[in-house]
């Protein structure tokens, strides 16, 4: 969590430096991130938005390759087919698109497991799967308004797919308050499509890790999809383009600061026993770590133009061929008599 809230920081200041196009703080919302990121088994996969970035940590995706996106270097900054990055899928920026990635892959895990029991019939309201593996899906209150993100619940219920909607009520989407995008509390709604849910202190990260994994057990065994509300704020702005001090009520800032996760957690390690020292190394080695991501970043290399066309089918694909030759022959139109290349990317 504190080395989370470093990275976040430097990013910030990255930003703020021009040497980032934008950065969207996470700040606050550590505590629900951690329990429920090491809630999740290996074999499990994980959908986030664009906040997550202590779950992708956790899943072994290095905070360069999450700042490599917002300096417009890459589309997505990790390969999603590569184990080494904990089956932790792209962030995805337009909301709600990944409740349906998601339910589409928890679907697909279903029926494989029904395939490998020779069971090859998928009927509507049939529980009873077990699957060994379970989808985790990340998103926000504003987006608990999509439509997509309401057709995978039906999906989910109906199919009983093995996963998990997890709302990160951060209280405000952009500055919209949750207030308004719901009347009832979020997690009731998932009760009218017949799913399991619970509303949890999303502050609390042993709260956060019981809950996730019981709820990842139940996908797993055949029990079906689960649906966790976590009550949490978002400490920081909505991301470096917002001014929250535009919308926020006054002392709402100073009242979610004093239930800030890493400061309730130091509290309840103190009453273990557990002293300066260690809190002292904790912080040291996270500002390490956040420098080490921060000269990394800066020294990454700019892609060159035609990885584009790398990952747009996963085999050669004719018209992508030509395409690559006609960037080929764009690029060396621009060499000189004498070799020596002008353009854009020298
Ligand atoms: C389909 C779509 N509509 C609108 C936007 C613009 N937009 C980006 S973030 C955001 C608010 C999202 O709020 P919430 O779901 O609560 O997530 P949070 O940012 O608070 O984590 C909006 C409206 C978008 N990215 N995609
Ligand atoms: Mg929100």
């Amino acid at each position: 969590m504190v080395g989370t809230r470093a990275f976040d920081t430097e990013c910030t200041h990255l930003q703020r430096q021009g040497q980032l196009a934008l950065w969207v703080p996470s700040v606050g919302q550590e505590g629900c991130q951690v329990g429920l990121g090491r809630a999740a088994e290996p074999q499990d996969h994980i959908f986030p938005a664009y906040r997550e970035h202590l779950v992708a940590k956790i899943r072994g995706v290095d905070f360069v390759n999450l700042a490599a996106q917002f300096r417009g270097l890459t589309h997505g900054g990790w390969d999603v087919t590569d184990p080494a990055n904990g089956n932790f899928h792209l962030y995805t920026l337009v909301l709600g698109a990944q409740t349906q990635h998601a339910t589409g892959h928890a679907l697909g895990q279903l029926l494989d497991a029904k395939r490998a029991a020779a069971d090859t019939r998928l009927d509507p309201g049939e529980a009873g799967t077990a699957t060994g593996e379970a989808t985790m899906v990340f998103y926000g209150d504003g987006t608990t308004s999509q439509g997509d993100a309401n057709e995978s619940l039906v999906f989910a219920a109906s199919y009983q797919t093995p996963q998990v909607f997890v709302v990160q009520n951060n209280r405000w989407a952009i500055s919209v308050p949750v207030a308004r995008q719901s009347r009832t509390p979020l997690y009731r709604r998932a009760l009218g499509f017949g799913i399991r849910s619970v509303q949890i202190d999303g502050n609390d990260p042993l709260a956060a890790y019981a809950v996730g994994r019981r709820f990842l057990d139940l996908a797993r065994t055949g029990h079906g999809p689960g649906y966790i509300e976590a009550l949490t704020y978002r400490i920081g702005a909505h991301t470096t383009s917002d001014d929250p001090t535009r919308y926020r009520e006054d002392g709402e800032l100073e009242h979610w600061q004093e239930r800030d996760p890493i400061k309730r957690l130091e509290a309840y390690l103190r009453t273990l026993g557990v002293e300066d020292a260690f809190f002292a190394e904790v912080w040291e080695s996270a500002d390490r770590e956040a420098k080490r991501a921060r000269d990394a970043i800066l020294n990454l290399p700019a892609p060159t133009a035609d990885s584009m066309f790398a990952s747009v089918y996963s085999e050669p694909h004719p018209r992508i061929e030509e395409q690559r030759a006609w960037l080929e022959r764009y690029e060396s139109s621009f060499e000189g008599a004498d070799g020596t290349k002008r353009g854009s990317d020298q």
